[in-house]
Formats: structure tokens, sequence, C-alpha cells
């Protein structure tokens, strides 16, 4: 495995970092997770938007251009002789001293990693998951705002641990004002009398999977909404799903013990499931020209 870290590819063993870098030390950086299918990486404009808006947000400067991240990515895509798999560049703040002050940190640090990586749920996509809502609360968009998708993955992983005590397969997490806001990895959407409701993007990450979802959903005819969504909308619902780069589109069978809908994945999700995978085979970009 080749590993892109700073203007040259090194093996895995020799992919390292300073313990003085501050995306170790504070969790100061951004990454993203994107996949590549067939040949093609998925949606690869929209993952180097969103990167780069995650950066300004934190005032992070990229020293390298979004087109040459582009490149990057698919090099190491090549270096690594993958045509399937999923792709994770990270940009750190760089190497500082101890005190948290990001003017300490000349350079920005630029690691991609590429590796194989199948169904991140394996038969869940067949039986449906368990999800389970937790009590600690996303982080409110008036502290660090979740649409950034920065190295500080605590909260996530918060809500992770509480599912993982309770059984769940995820964790769904309300915000601040108990309306839904998304899992620990991935979107949420419910499906009540053929209509699909989402919430808005102002307390979760603006998914590229989610958009794709809407998009492919709605050439399929089927409406969408994006609108708050609390408890009630949930258990009640005919169907629940999540998305998301890992994991893709996966139907939630159960949320907190209660069954959704059948209990088994409805025929909404299964179309859209069934509907990504072919979008996902068919486009993006060509990683071998
Ligand atoms: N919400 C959050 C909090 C995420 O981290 C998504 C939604 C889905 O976004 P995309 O653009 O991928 O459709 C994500 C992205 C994991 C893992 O191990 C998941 C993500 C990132 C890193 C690790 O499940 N998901």
């Amino acid at each position: 495995m080749m590993i892109y870290i700073d203007g040259r590819f090194v093996p895995r063993e020799e992919a390292k970092l300073s313990v003085f870098d501050h995306g170790f030390l504070y969790g100061d950086g951004v990454f993203e997770g994107i996949r590549a299918y067939n040949g093609r990486v998925f949606r690869l404009r929209e993952h180097l938007d969103r990167l780069y808006d995650s950066a300004r947000t934190i005032d992070l400067a990229v020293p390298v251009t979004k087109d040459e991240m582009g490149e990057i990515i698919l090099e190491t895509l090549r270096k690594n002789n993958l045509r399937n798999g999923y792709i994770r560049p990270i940009v750190t703040r760089g190497v500082g001293d101890l005190g948290l002050d990001p003017r300490k940190c000349p350079k920005a640090s630029v690691i991609v990693i590429a590796i194989e990586w199948g169904a991140m749920y394996g038969d869940l996509y067949e039986k449906g998951l368990k999800a389970i809502t937790v009590s600690v609360r996303r982080n409110p968009a008036d502290a660090l705002p979740p649409n950034v998708k920065s190295l500080n993955y605590l909260n996530n992983i918060f809500g992770k641990i509480e599912a993982n005590y309770k059984g769940g397969d995820e964790a769904i997490f309300f915000d601040t004002n108990g309306y839904i806001s998304e899992g620990s990895g991935d979107n949420i959407f419910i499906v009540k009398n053929g209509t699909i409701h989402t919430p808005p993007t102002l307390n979760n990450l603006r998914g590229i999977t989610r958009a794709a979802v809407i998009e492919i959903a709605r050439s399929m005819g089927i409406t969408v909404v994006e609108q708050n969504l609390g408890y009630y909308d949930m258990y009640s619902a005919d169907e629940v799903f999540v998305t998301g780069t890992a994991a893709e589109v996966a139907p939630i069978v159960l949320v907190d013990g209660r069954s959704i809908g059948s209990g088994k994945p409805g025929p909404v999700t299964r179309q859209l499931m069934a509907a990504f995978r072919t979008v996902t085979e068919t486009e993006g970009t060509p990683i071998y020209p």
C-alpha cells in the first residue's frame, strides 16, 4: 500500500506524522471519505468542494489547489492499482508547539490513503440495521458546525459508544432543539405514505450520498421534502434509511427496539438501493483515462 504524504508516495510503514501535528494534538484539520466504483471516483468534485469549504471554515490554508488534490486522489488510486475502493484525503494543521494557537503551525500537511473496502454493513443491507437514538446531542451549528468534516469526531464517537453499549448498529442523533440530526457517519431519511423526508442540513453533514439519493428519488418521481423531524416522524415512519459514502444506502428496521413499518427493508428503500448501485457503477471521474 502506497500512501501520499506531503508530495511523496511512501509505503504505509513510512507514512508518519509528527506528534506535534495539531491534527493529532487537537483534532485540528479536515478530511473526506470518497468511494471509487468500477474504475470511477464517485462525485469527486463535490467531495473536493466540501473538503475546501471545511478547510475555509476552520481558516486552514490547503497547500495544494483543488485540481491538484483531485489529481493526487486519482494518482493514489493508480499507485495502488485500485478500481474500487475508499479514499481518505486528510489535511491537518501541521506541526506546531503544545499551544493550540494555529498560527504556530506554518504548513498544513496533506495525506491521501486509498484502500479496498466493500460494503460496510455486510449482510445488514438485506436484514436491515438496528438503530439507537442517543442521549448525546449532535454538535450545534453555533459550536462546531456539523457541516465541517473536521478531524474532531468525538461527538460522533460518543454517540457510537452509546449505540454500541445499547446494541445498535448505528446511532441516531438529535440536535439541541430536539430535531433529528443524523447518524454517527451517515444522513437519515424517513419514508411516509410514499414521500421521503429528511432533515435540512443546518444540523448535519451535507452528505454527498444524501444529495445523490435525493436526486435519484426525484428522478424516479418520488417527492422528497427537507424538513425538521422529531421522534414521532421516525417511530411512525413506514421506512427509515441512512446514507453515506461508507454506509451507502442502508435500511433501518428497528429504532430503540421498535419495529419500523413492516420490520423489514421497505420497497422505497430497496428501489433507492438498487438505483444508487446503478448510478455509482456508471458515473464518476475515470481513474484510468
Ligand atoms: N454524516 C456524518 C457525520 C458523516 O461523517 C455522512 C453524514 C455522510 O456523508 P457522505 O458525503 O459520505 O454521504 C458522513 C460521512 C464511518 C465513517 O466509519 C463515515 C463517514 C466518515 C468517516 C467515517 O462510518 N461519513
